[in-house]
């Protein structure tokens, strides 16, 4: 009956999971039945029954996990039975049996455990009287749980299953999302936050449980919730009781609950008159809230601190620095086993920008290199892999190597804040592996980032990976289908930074999206070179992502990074371009690295070109290893990055009928916006360069568009020209507008050969409204559209700039001399269908 009634559960469970279908809701966890013959033959042998030797909710997760992936892959029914013994009724008493080591040394006395790491599992096969089992121990009930989601991986990738035994990196493989209790996600780009609202965390918190199991599932084992950023409410006691029920709803999936805590507290929610970390107030304050926390949520992981960063108050305010702030809440922690994740993000976003000497990559190592050997043993300094922040090509920090009696952990983002906003497909997964694998010679010997971390390099005890997720309420948590391959990918770089990208692409894309192998192959590739093409088209050299620095860090916005406090110059002049950091006339940042590296950056016959202008200031004509000079391979690679992105739709295409409809055709709109919006990152950029440098490209391209009738030479009817800022942003730096209720025209004569040709139309959609453009050939309507897309993604914004220029595109339209074009655009709440100009090409 008991078995009867967990199967039936199990079915039910997955006609609700097929009524969901493909939305995208399942991540990598899909399960879709398997139909290939050969694969359901390897399978078939498989026990039909589950014998779960634990009990708690971690181990309950476990066994229905196996339960569940087993039938919706197989379609065979699988029984949860509670022993080994008795038939049951059952064909054969084979099965899957689970637990830690202990119990099931315990149930099975001639079974041999293999020793296994806390969080580690094996995956074995053992016979006993006559009886076939499949044994996932776990180093403790985590492990085990990680252990099924090992198993059914490889089941769903329709791999031979093959005993197998694998523990984590690194103890600290953590997610970060800065999701703000009103609802906000500080750079999400997917919706609102699953787990606040209007100030509390939500009443339903499905969503949360859905994205434990979703990571458990790649071996994250903490979640700090709210942002680094942290509300001053986060520690009131009726904040802590909400926030406790996060932790129920993660903890049976094994990820544990973190907060980011604000150094102020003890003054604000305690109401102290000093939050100065020595004094003996606000120490026994810090204890006493610890233990309420606590008491309410017993396995919190620790606290995230941003301190003395971007505004936020910290141990500066009394002249003490981050070791005495950290081990203070260390204090406080330690007998709970709780951590404290420090962010070595301090930096003074005031530098003074006219000072050659000023530099904000040197503050991670300035502020903490002295402090080495200081930090109690809970305490773990999250160090973001490059010195500045997260920009589309960085060197590693320095940082890391001055650690060297201190727990690190290096910061990821998977969040794409400068790296497209979702909106882009980027698979960052090589970025980060570039990062991970940078070997810093330490002591000169082999020190790589990864192994820095792991605490292999320099014996710490602690140590890992912290990914900023910032999924959201969207369906498929973070608006570009393609972009979970990050979510995915980081948490198996966490669990194995060795892994390669193709093994982790090649993973994600059969999980995601099945077998098929014209899928795999066209998936693979689109994702594998994703992030280089976007490098090229959006900051080659090293420079940075060329994008608006000061806003929403989306569009292209180049001077924004100059003439400021917050230190992300390029340093671009008449003459040349780029921030010398040498040590020999720069700021003195490549002194930073161990000798061996820092020869390598502070010669520019050693440096590699991707880092060209990080670390040096070099003039345009300046000729790089691959031949080329700095500006006309800035011409280029834009020119090169915007022409790759325009393949991926017509790729993309190949594959329509071999999956969903629904992932299908999102997907497509977004690598068809994405190819628009390359172009408006390729002429940006390069015009901007152009007009700095007054080299022109040698390959004519760059300033010339014989194709392009901008809105403003146009004959127009209501339409009004106004200047774009930046000026780049917009082709000719002018855009017009409808300042009428009623629609507006703009006409254009055709005058070239008759033909086939394909129309774009460059315009701007605001957040505001939902402006309507129709397109009309010799007065007879050929195309409608509604500016309504959500872009830019994170905010409403009013302007009309390169986050908001995109482009709509009409092929195989045939044109003769003396037709007329018309594009009639109909204002809408605000909006004023606002136009670029119109390309015709062959
Ligand atoms: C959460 C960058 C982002 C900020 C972010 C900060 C950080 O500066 O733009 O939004 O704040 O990094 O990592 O603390």
């Amino acid at each position: 009956m008991l078995y009867r009634r967990a199967a039936i559960m199990v079915l039910l469970c997955a006609i609700h999971w097929i009524a969901q279908a493909e939305s995208g809701s399942e991540g990598w966890l899909r399960y879709s039945r398997i139909t290939n013959p050969g694969a359901i033959r390897q399978y078939q042998s498989l026990p039909h029954r589950i014998v779960q030797t634990g009990t708690s909710a971690m181990a309950q997760s476990a066994s229905t996990e196996l339960a569940r992936g087993l039938y919706s892959m197989l379609g065979e029914d699988i029984q949860q039975a509670p022993s080994l013994s008795g038939d049951h009724g059952l064909s054969g008493a084979d099965a899957f049996v689970l637990g830690t080591n202990d119990e099931l040394h315990h149930l099975l006395p001639r079974w041999t455990p293999q020793p296994l790491k806390a969080e580690g599992f094996s995956v074995s096969r053992f016979k006993d009287g006559g009886n076939n089992y499949w044994i996932i121990a776990g180093g403790s009930p985590r492990g085990e749980l990680y252990g099924v989601f090992h198993l059914l991986e490889q089941v769903a990738e329709e791999h031979a299953l093959a005993p197998d035994t694998e523990s984590p990196s690194s103890p600290i493989r953590w997610v970060d999302q800065w999701d703000n209790f009103d609802g906000s996600i500080e750079r999400g780009y997917a919706g609102r936050s699953i787990f606040f609202d209007g100030g509390h965390v939500r009443s339903d918190l499905s969503r949360v449980s859905e994205y434990a199991r979703l990571l458990a599932s790649i071996g994250i084992n903490g979640c700090d919730v709210n942002n680094v950023n942290s509300d001053l409410r986060t520690l009131q006691p009726d904040m802590l009781r909400e926030l406790a029920r996060i932790a129920d709803a993660m903890r049976p999936w094994g990820v544990r609950l973190a907060l980011s805590v604000d150094l102020s507290s003890p003054q604000i929610v305690g109401h102290l008159p000093t939050f100065a970390p020595l004094d003996p107030t606000v120490i026994d304050w810090w204890q006493q809230k610890t233990d309420e926390i606590y008491s309410l949520i017993p396995d919190l992981a620790g606290y995230v601190v941003k301190a003395d960063s971007e505004g936020r108050l910290g141990p500066s305010k009394y002249g003490r620095n981050p070791a005495q702030a950290a081990n203070a809440l260390a204090h406080a922690l330690q007998s709970h086993h709780g951590l404290v994740l420090y962010r070595g993000f301090v930096y003074n976003q005031h530098l003074d920008w006219r000072d050659p000497k000023a530099d904000r990559a040197r503050a991670g190592y300035d502020n903490f290199h002295s402090l080495d050997g200081t930090f109690a043993p809970n305490v773990v300094i999250q160090v973001k892999h490059g010195p500045i922040d997260f920009q589309v090509r960085e060197p590693v920090s320095p940082l890391f190597t001055a650690l060297q009696h201190t727990s690190q952990a290096v910061e990821l983002q998977v969040s794409q804040q400068y790296t497209g906003q979702q909106r882009h497909m980027v698979f960052l997964v090589p970025m980060l592996k570039a990062a991970l694998d940078t070997d810093l010679r330490a002591q000169n010997r082999t020190t790589p980032v990864k192994e820095i971390v792991e605490g292999k390099s320099f014996h710490q005890p602690l140590g890992g990976f912290v990914g900023v997720a910032n999924v959201g309420l969207d369906a498929n948590w973070l608006h570009h289908p393609m972009a979970m391959a990050n979510l995915y990918g980081f948490g198996k770089l966490a669990w194995n930074p060795d892994l390669t990208t193709d093994q982790i692409i090649d993973s994600w894309t059969r999980l995601t999206f099945g077998n098929n192998p014209r899928v795999v192959s066209t998936i693979d590739d689109l994702q594998r070179n994703s992030w280089h093409a976007y490098e090229q088209y959006t900051g080659p050299l090293g420079v940075g992502t060329l994008t608006d620095i000061i806003g929403i860090h989306y569009g292209p916005g180049i001077e924004s990074a100059e003439r400021n406090g917050w230190g992300q110059w390029i340093r671009a002049a008449h003459r040349g371009i780029g921030m010398d950091r040498t040590i020999a006339t720069g700021t003195g940042y490549i002194g930073q690295y161990p000798p061996e590296l820092a020869k390598v950056y502070e010669s520019l016959a050693t440096c590699p070109d991707e880092l060209l202008l990080f670390m040096h200031h070099v003039p345009y004509a300046y000729v790089l290893h691959s031949g080329k000079t700095v500006i006309q391979h800035v011409y280029d690679s834009h020119y090169a990055g915007a022409a790759t992105a325009a393949t991926y739709a017509s790729r993309w295409q190949r594959l329509h009928g071999l999956i969903d409809e629904e992932r299908y055709q999102q997907t497509l709109a977004l690598f068809q916006y994405q190819a628009g919006h390359a172009i408006v990152w390729r002429d940006a950029v390069s015009e901007w360069f152009l007009r700095m440098s007054g080299i022109p490209d040698a390959a004519g391209r760059v300033g010339h568009f014989p194709d392009r009738i901008e809105a403003e030479s146009m004959q127009s009817d209501g339409y009004t020209p106004v200047d774009v800022t930046p000026w780049e942003t917009a082709s000719g730096g002018k855009a017009v507008v409808c300042n009428r209720i009623s629609a507006c025209t703009l006409a254009q004569v055709f005058n070239k050969p008759a033909g086939a040709y394909t129309i774009a139309v460059q315009y701007f959609d605001l957040r505001i409204g939902a402006a309507q453009f129709e397109l009309l050939l010799n007065g007879k309507p050929i195309a409608h559209w509604t500016a309504d897309d959500t872009l830019p993604p994170a905010v409403v914004d009013r302007r009309i700039d390169g986050h908001t220029s995109t482009r709509f595109t009409l092929p195989g339209v045939k044109l003769a001399p003396g037709d007329t074009l018309t594009l009639r655009g109909i204002p809408d709440g605000g909006e004023p269908a606002p136009v670029d100009y119109i390309e015709i090409t062959k």
